[in-house]
């Protein structure tokens, strides 16, 4: 098998960008409709604001083989949705048993995380924190700070993302809002719908 160079890139934590990335990405607010519960004050934001910069994906894909990685950088502006923190679409590894870390570079946020039978957890996330996501959960990023918030992240090259898992089910069960001691606080989402047995069974069979 033919062997691929070594390589190195460059992280530029106030830029929130990675030099040498083999793809990019960036999520609009209107690319996001749907995703906050607050339809009208996603619009007014829509109006006022113009189509803000929700958050820029940056990553290197040297493969598509099981055992390859994949890296990269997302960058996440701050900002609110009426009392719902900015957030990623969030999904799971289309090969649902590959896990991905994650390594906070500035800001301050949370990965909102779920499980096929919809249990919820939350691991809070500044510099230098590593949030480890196992195989199997569902992820989301959340930037509920007053700045960008910026991760590095990794996963195996084969995993892929299946993001309509969170509308199958109207969203992740758990929304992501400003209040409480910390500054933001998990709210029911009243519209989430649980996985049958038939579709968890699915899942963890991977
Ligand atoms: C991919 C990994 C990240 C996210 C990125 C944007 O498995 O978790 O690269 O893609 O943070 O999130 P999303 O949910 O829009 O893909
Ligand atoms: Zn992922």
């Amino acid at each position: 098998m033919a062997l691929v160079e070594p390589t190195a890139c460059q992280v530029d934590i106030a830029a929130g960008t990675m030099s040498g990335a083999t793809g990019t990405y960036r999520k609009r607010l209107a690319d996001l409709a749907g995703l906050y519960a607050d339809q009208a004050a996603f619009a007014a934001a829509i109006e006022a604001g113009g189509d803000a910069i929700v958050y820029d994906v940056a990553d290197f894909r040297p493969s598509a083989r099981s055992g390859d990685l994949i890296f990269g950088l997302t960058r996440m502006s701050p900002g609110r949705i009426g009392d719902e923190f900015y957030m990623t679409r969030g999904h799971i590894h289309a090969v649902a048993d590959r896990p991905e870390i994650y390594y906070g570079q500035s800001g301050r946020g949370l990965m909102l995380m779920e499980s096929p039978v919809g249990e919820t957890r939350v691991v809070e996330m500044t510099a230098q924190t590593i949030c480890y996501v196992p195989p199997f959960w569902i992820h989301r990023s959340v930037n509920t700070g007053a700045s960008d918030f910026v991760m590095v992240f990794s996963y195996p090259a084969d995993a892929g993302q299946d993001y309509g898992i969170i509308e199958k089910s109207n969203g992740m069960r758990h929304r992501v809002m400003a209040g409480g001691p910390k500054g933001w606080q998990l709210v029911e989402n009243q519209d989430y719908r649980g996985r049958s047995a038939a579709a968890i069974a699915g899942l963890m069979s991977t």
